[in-house]
C-alpha cells in the first residue's frame, strides 16, 4: 500500500492539554505518526512525501476567514508578547447561543474562541505547516487513486475529523478526510463515501457534508450522550435537504466489545455499498483499541487486520486517513494491521 508521510507533522507539538481539570502532556503527540510511519515502512510499504498542493481544495472545504486565521495564528500569538513562544494559547470564551459569531473580534483569544469548539486543540509554532501537509497528503492520495492505485494510507497528524468548515476541535484543525473526498469529486468521482471508524464521532465531517448527497458519511463511535464530542453523533442525524439519507450514525455504548463493534461495521459497510461509491475515504481512528488511554471500546490488535480485510471487500479505491489513537506504542502495529489486512483481504 502506498504510504504518504511528511516530517512536517513534527512541528505540531503543543506541550499540554486539559484533562480532568489538570494540565497534562498532550495525548496527540508527534511520536504517534513516527510509530505509524516506522511500522508501515518496516512491513515493506513504500513511503513518499505528498506531492500535490491542497490550497484550492482546502478552500472548498473550509471557510476563507478560518483558514486565514489558522495560517497566521501562531505569529499573531507571538506578536502579543515574545514570551508567548513558550506559552500555549487557549480559548476562554465561545460564541454559544445568543452571542454573535459574525463579527471577528480584534482580541486574539476571542478570535481563537470563535474558531474553536473546545479547549482541547492546542496550537504550537508548526501547527499550520503540519495541518497543511496533512491536507496535501489527502489531495495527493486522491491523485494516486485517480492514477489507478487501489489504496493509499495518509499518515496525517494533527488529525482532522472534528474540524468543521470554520472551526478547530478535538486536536483537529483541517478536515483531511473531507479534503480527500472533495478532491476525489474533482477527479471524475461522482459518488464518494467516508467511513469514520474513530472512537469519537466525526462531527466536523458530518457537518461539512450534511446537506450533500454526493458524499455519504457513515460513522461508528461512542454514544455522544456520554462520549466526546457530546453535541453531535446521535442515531437520528440522517442528513438534511438534498443530503437527507446520506448521513448514518451508529453510536455504541461506552465499553462496547469487538463482537458488537463488528456488527456495527457490517451495517456501516452495507450502507456504504448501497451508495456504490467510486472511491472510499476511511477516517482511521485507532482509539477503538482496548489499550487506548482516553477511550473505552475493546478492539485488539488482530481486530485491526479483520477491519482492513472487511474494508477491502467493499471493492473500492480506498484512501485511509489517520485520525485518533493514543496508545502510541501499539499505534504503529495496529495501523499496519489495517493496511496488511486490506492488502491480504
Ligand atoms: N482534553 C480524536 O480522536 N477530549 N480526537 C480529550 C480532554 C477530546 C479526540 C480529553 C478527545 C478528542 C481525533
Ligand atoms: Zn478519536
Amino acid at each position: 500500500m502506498q504510504i504518504l508521510f511528511s516530517p512536517l507533522h513534527q512541528g505540531h507539538a503543543p506541550a499540554h492539554e486539559f484533562f480532568r481539570g489538570e494540565r497534562v502532556p498532550c495525548f496527540e503527540s508527534p511520536v504517534r505518526a513516527e510509530f505509524v510511519h516506522e511500522a508501515l515502512r518496516g512491513r515493506g510499504h513504500p513511503v513518499q512525501a505528498p506531492g500535490e498542493d491542497s490550497a484550492v481544495v482546502l478552500r472548498r472545504v473550509h471557510d476563507e476567514r478560518y483558514l486565514t486565521f489558522l495560517e497566521s495564528a501562531w505569529s499573531q500569538w507571538l506578536a502579543l508578547d515574545s514570551a508567548n513562544a513558550d506559552r500555549q494559547p487557549f480559548p476562554s470564551v465561545w460564541p454559544v447561543r445568543t452571542l454573535r459569531s459574525d463579527v471577528e473580534p480584534a482580541n486574539f483569544i476571542a478570535r481563537l474562541g470563535l474558531y474553536s469548539m473546545d479547549n482541547g486543540s492546542p496550537l504550537s509554532a508548526g501547527t499550520w505547516a503540519a495541518a497543511k501537509a496533512g491536507a496535501d497528503a489527502a489531495v495527493s492520495a486522491a491523485g494516486l487513486l485517480e492514477q489507478g492505485a487501489r489504496s493509499v494510507f495518509c499518515v496525517t497528524r494533527p488529525p482532522g475529523h472534528h474540524a468543521g468548515a470554520d472551526f478547530m476541535g478535538g486536536y483537529c484543525f483541517i478536515n483531511n478526510a473531507a479534503v480527500a473526498a472533495q478532491s476525489l469529486l474533482g477527479r471524475g468521482c461522482t459518488r464518494v463515501a467516508i467511513l469514520d471508524v474513530d472512537y469519537h464521532h466525526g462531527n466536523g465531517t458530518q457537518s461539512i457534508f450534511y446537506e450533500r448527497a454526493d458524499v455519504l458519511v457513515v460513522s461508528i463511535h461512542g454514544d455522544p450522550r456520554t462520549e466526546y464530542p457530546f453535541y453531535l453523533g446521535h442515531a437520528d442525524e440522517a442528513g438534511a435537504g438534498a443530503g437527507r439519507g446520506f448521513n448514518l450514525n451508529l453510536p455504541l455504548p461506552a465499553g462496547t466489545s469487538a463482537d458488537t463493534w463488528f456488527d456495527a461495521l457490517e451495517a456501516a459497510c452495507a450502507r456504504t455499498a448501497r451508495h456504490r461509491p467510486d472511491a472510499l475515504v476511511v477516517s482511521l481512528g485507532l482509539d477503538t483499541f482496548a489499550g487506548d488511554p482516553i477511550s473505552t471500546f475493546k478492539l485488539q490488535a488482530a481486530d485491526f487486520s479483520r477491519l482492513g480485510g472487511r474494508l477491502k471487500q467493499l471493492g473500492c479505491p480506498t484512501a485511509f486517513v489517520l485520525e485518533g489513537g493514543y496508545a502510541a506504542v501499539e499505534l504503529g502495529s495496529n495501523a499496519a494491521n489495517v493496511a496488511d489486512g486490506f492488502e491480504q483481504g
